[in-house]
């Protein structure tokens, strides 16, 4: 069998090198078929904006396309390409795919697939998971033929000239497979006029398969933040869009489709203060009524402008807050001052529904002491639960990541007993992904985030980690126990959430206590959006909830089975 694929694979490899991409297919490209593949992170379903925007760049220069969500696709899942392979059935001959770093081995083992059963297909990759590695890419797995990195919504434009045979040549911000040759093009300048270019093709996808919408109004962050890849896919350039055209676009969403929370998905919302105040005050002026969650950011946070922003609708906020140690938020050029975290959060609970604190453990550079003070302020974080929910994540070198780039031999595969704090699916772990393991082992360079990186003390930092899975377990586990607790699974009682959290004392209880009481809260939300009463508030990243919690093993799998019993007789 080894041997068969082995021979597939040269005979594949040998067409793809043989061949021109425009050469190839020079035949009238009228219809492509573009699927989204990054899945949903918590069961809950937003339109993926990228492929929208690239679908409607298609349709521009008369092509139609054939557009699919992967996400929307029952047990879809990143531990093989099958699914997806399954999914792409019936496809045109060209096939466009956008992904995040997570699904990449997926769509890689996917396209293997689709390339073996029909080789003639034509198979282009874009998004944030192929920009990075792009080249590596193309000379590792033979079977792709074009990736475009970063913006897409010119080059896409371009390499379908390409392919009509009307250009040849190389494309800014694309690399192409041409006889044995890569095409690499330059770098594209960033688009500077995002208001002319065409809304999001929303008309191509189901509004009612989605819970929330989704609007950018700035892409690219100037921020330079040392484990982060953005400046990867849009520079180190922002670049804003017309104010009122976008809240135009967010009234219809809400009108047109619905859809009355909407996520603002620019890496930092808050990036120009004026202009985020111009932003609330139009939203405010035209009573639009809509309700909506941004990424804020420590260092650029005050009372008034938080007032404006709840004026405005804003109920979700999400800080990346990456360490409690001054000299690791310096080490990573994070530019905020550890002691304007607290004071930034507490400040947030008066004004916004739900926050997320997103920390960072695991850095090259983290001593134990650097760790202990995430944890303090970490936990200082939870106690203001179930507002704050804290996020903890073992650090995930990302290709062009600067720390990537600086620590490249720092790599080693997660322990097992870190799997609840992985950022990215654990495929070394899962034994699904035994294909896309071994994928990924054979080319870490292209797929680093895999990995974490060799760090101080990790024994003793997973030990607090493993207290505070400890605590929340206790906690869950105890609402069945206690009726007064089970009370919190269907509605909010503030003398038992503050009994729970002031039972723990140590960091790493305390930590555990917030999750817990952040975990209840997300029951209770779940079935109230459910019931249709009230709009899900949350941001990327959103919190624990049953689904992910047991996925990720942080909650046992008979806890969440019991929880869902203890609700229902709680009902
Ligand atoms: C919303 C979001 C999510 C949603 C995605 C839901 C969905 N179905 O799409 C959720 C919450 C699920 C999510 C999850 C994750 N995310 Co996220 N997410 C974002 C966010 C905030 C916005 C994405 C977006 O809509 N951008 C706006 C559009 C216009 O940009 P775009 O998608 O990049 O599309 C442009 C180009 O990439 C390109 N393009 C895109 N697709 C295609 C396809 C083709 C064929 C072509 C030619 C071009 C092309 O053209 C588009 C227009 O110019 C971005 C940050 C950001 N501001 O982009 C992070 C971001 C994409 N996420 C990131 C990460 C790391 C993740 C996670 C993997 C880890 C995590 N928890 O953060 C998880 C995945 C785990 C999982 N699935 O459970 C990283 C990506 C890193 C990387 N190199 O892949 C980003 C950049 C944030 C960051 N700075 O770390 N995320
Ligand atoms: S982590 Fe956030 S603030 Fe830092 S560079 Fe990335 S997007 Fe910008």
């Amino acid at each position: 069998m080894a041997r068969l694929m082995e021979n597939r694979l040269t005979q594949l490899t040998s067409l793809r090198r043989g061949t021109a991409l425009a050469a190839r297919k020079t035949s009238a490209v009228s219809a492509i078929t573009l699927c989204s593949a990054t899945l949903s992170e918590d069961g809950r379903f937003e339109p993926p904006l990228g492929p929208l925007y690239i679908a409607s760049a298609l349709e521009s220069v008369g092509v139609e396309v054939d557009f699919r969500d992967f996400q929307l696709q029952e047990d879809a899942h990143c531990f093989s390409g099958d699914g997806l392979a399954r999914f792409l059935l019936g496809h045109q001959r060209i096939v466009a795919i956008s992904c995040f770093v997570d699904m990449l081995p997926a769509v890689l083992d996917a396209t293997r697939q689709l390339s073996e059963r029909e080789p003639e297909t034509t198979i282009v990759l874009g998004g944030p998971g192929p920009t990075a590695a792009a080249r590596r890419i193309l000379e590792e797995y033979p079977w792709i033929d074009a990736i475009v990195r970063g913006e897409g919504d010119e080059a896409v434009i371009e390499l379908v000239e390409l392919l009509r045979g009307k250009r040849t040549g190389s494309i800014a911000g694309v690399i192409y497979r041409n006889g044995g040759n890569l095409v690499d093009g330059r770098a594209r300048a960033r688009n500077r006029s995002l208001d002319d270019l065409p809304l999001p093709a929303y008309h191509l996808i189901d509004w009612t398969r989605y819970d929330t919408a989704r609007v950018i109004t700035t892409r690219g962050c100037s921020y330079r933040c040392s484990f982060c890849d953005v400046t990867a896919l849009w520079g180190n350039r922002s670049v804003y869009r017309d104010i009122e055209m976008t809240v135009r676009e967010m009234e219809m969403l809400r009108h047109q489709y619905g859809k009355r929370f909407i996520s603002i998905v620019d890496d930092t919302f808050v990036l120009n203060r004026g202009r985020v105040r111009e932003f609330c005050r139009t939203l405010i002026a035209r009573r639009s009524d809509i309700q909506w969650g941004c990424f804020g950011r420590i260092n650029l946070m005050t009372a008034e402008l938080m007032a404006l922003m709840q004026d405005a609708g804003c109920r979700g906020i999400f800080y990346g807050i990456d360490s409690g140690s001054q000299r690791v938020l310096d080490r990573t050029v994070k530019r905020v001052r550890s002691e304007d975290i607290l004071p930034v959060i507490r400040l947030s609970t008066r004004y916004f529904e739900n926050i997320e604190a997103s920390f960072i453990w695991g850095y090259p550079f983290e001593s134990l002491a650097d760790f202990r003070k995430t944890y303090d302020v970490a936990a200082q974080a939870a106690l203001f639960a179930p507002k704050v929910n804290v996020q903890l994540h073992l650090l995930s070198p990302l290709p062009l990541s600067p720390i990537y780039q600086e620590f490249p031999k720092a790599l080693v595969e997660p322990d097992p007993a870190d799997r609840s704090w992985l950022l990215l699916p654990p495929i070394f772990m899962d034994e699904r992904a035994e294909r896309l393991s071994t994928m990924v082992r054979a080319a870490p360079d292209i797929h680093p985030g895999f990995y974490s990186f060799v760090s101080p003390s990790k024994r003793a930092k997973r030990k607090s980690l493993e207290r505070s899975v400890s605590v929340l377990n206790q906690v869950v586990g105890s609402t069945f126990s206690d009726p007064r607790r089970r009370r919190l699974l269907k509605r909010r009682v503030k003398c038992v959430e503050r009994e729970v959290l002031s039972e723990f004392h140590s960091p790493a209880e305390q930590v555990g206590a917030g999750l817990a009481v952040s975990f209840f809260r997300r029951c209770r939300n779940r079935d109230e959006f459910d019931a249709g009463k009230k709009p899900f508030v949350g941001t990327r990243g959103a919190a624990i909830t049953r689904e992910r919690g047991r996925a990720k093993g942080t909650i046992s799998e008979s806890q969440a089975n019991s929880l869902s019993r203890a609700k229902l007789a709680a009902q």
